[in-house]
């Protein structure tokens, strides 16, 4: 059996199987699934990803953008965005059948590598890059984008977990994967970034208690998701502006995609488990990640729809 026979959801998977699983996708559905690349890491990997496109290039569609894995540790957001992926390619429903078909999807699932494999290799609960900077290494790869860089709810210690970094960008990870998301401006509608945990629908800003100019919007999009989410297994989300919502959180990549290549619906979904679940945190187990990728593709579904009908 090759590597992509074995691959699936009741366990958590190595940077590597995935990747192997992306590339063999390409095999799979030649034409539909092409392979992205969102630049290096520090220590040299590739920032793997796919793009799915039915009749590829005859059409500009909606794009959709997921980013997701951006902190190493939160290995439920990458297992959550391989269930979409392969949902979209296989499942039998109509609905699934129809956004597969009428969107470009972009998919990251792991836009912090160097972290991810750390995490497996090392501490378990990494969630920074691996770049050193002084005596310590790595800054958050969710404070390092260039929207109101450093300013509230980020650290100038190296040594923190939401270390800025030196300057905005200062990440290959963040700096490549932005040029790669530039290279799209103005054809992404909607981008979600997966994170975990906490169980909340977040939109912009971060720095700012400000609400964007299309908060109504915003809200009403919030409200279907969390709706939807819940649907299935009862799974309750709370949210709203990430500065009001959860706190001040400046350089995330949800703000600058809104503010910088026109994703004028712009998320982050904190997966399972809730905030209060100290036992599991990061440790979400396996046997969770089918029903946490059914209820998060029953929100997308719904967030979907409702962007569509808002006439973004
Ligand atoms: O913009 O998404 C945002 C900010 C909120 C997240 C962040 O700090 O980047 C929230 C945390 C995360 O997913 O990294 C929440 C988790 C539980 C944490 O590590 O504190
Ligand atoms: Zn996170």
């Amino acid at each position: 059996k090759g590597r992509a026979d074995v691959y699936g959801w009741t366990a958590y998977q190595t940077l590597d199987d995935t990747y192997n699983w992306l590339i063999s996708l390409t095999k799979l559905y030649p034409g539909v699934v092409t392979l992205i690349e969102g630049g290096k890491t520090y220590e040299k990997r590739s920032i793997l990803g796919i793009k799915i496109s039915y009749n590829n290039g005859q059409a500009q569609k909606p794009g959709i953008f997921i980013e997701a894995g951006i902190h190493a540790r939160e290995w439920i957001a990458p297992a959550t965005t391989t269930y979409i992926i392969n949902q979209l390619l296989t499942s039998d429903d109509a609905v699934l059948q129809d956004l597969a078909k009428n969107y470009d999807w972009y998919f990251f699932p792991h836009a912090n590598p160097d972290g991810y494999v750390y995490t497996h290799t090392t501490d378990r609960l990494w969630r920074k890059t691996r770049q050193p900077h002084g005596t310590c290494y790595g800054a958050d790869p969710n404070r390092n984008w260039d929207f109101y860089w450093g300013t509230v709810g980020i650290s100038t210690n190296p040594c923190s977990d939401t270390y800025a970094g030196p300057s905005a960008f200062s990440e290959i990870e963040t700096k490549s994967l932005a040029n790669y998301i530039k290279s799209l401006e103005g054809k992404i509608q909607l981008y979600v970034s997966f994170h975990a945990y906490s169980q909340y629908v977040l939109y912009p800003y971060g720095h700012t208690s400000e609400l964007p100019d299309n908060a109504a919007d915003y809200k009403r999009v919030f409200d279907v998701t969390v709706d939807a989410i819940k649907e299935r297994y009862g799974t309750k989300y709370t949210g709203g502006n990430i500065y009001d919502a959860i706190y001040p959180a400046s350089g995330a990549s949800v703000d600058w995609a809104y503010a910088n290549v026109g994703a004028r619906m712009s998320f982050c979904l904190e997966l399972r488990p809730g905030a209060n679940s100290l036992l599991t945190g990061f440790r979400l187990p396996a046997d969770k990640i089918i029903p946490t990728g059914e209820e998060t593709l029953d929100g997308l579904v719904a967030m979907i729809s409702e962007v569509k009908e808002l006439g973004y």
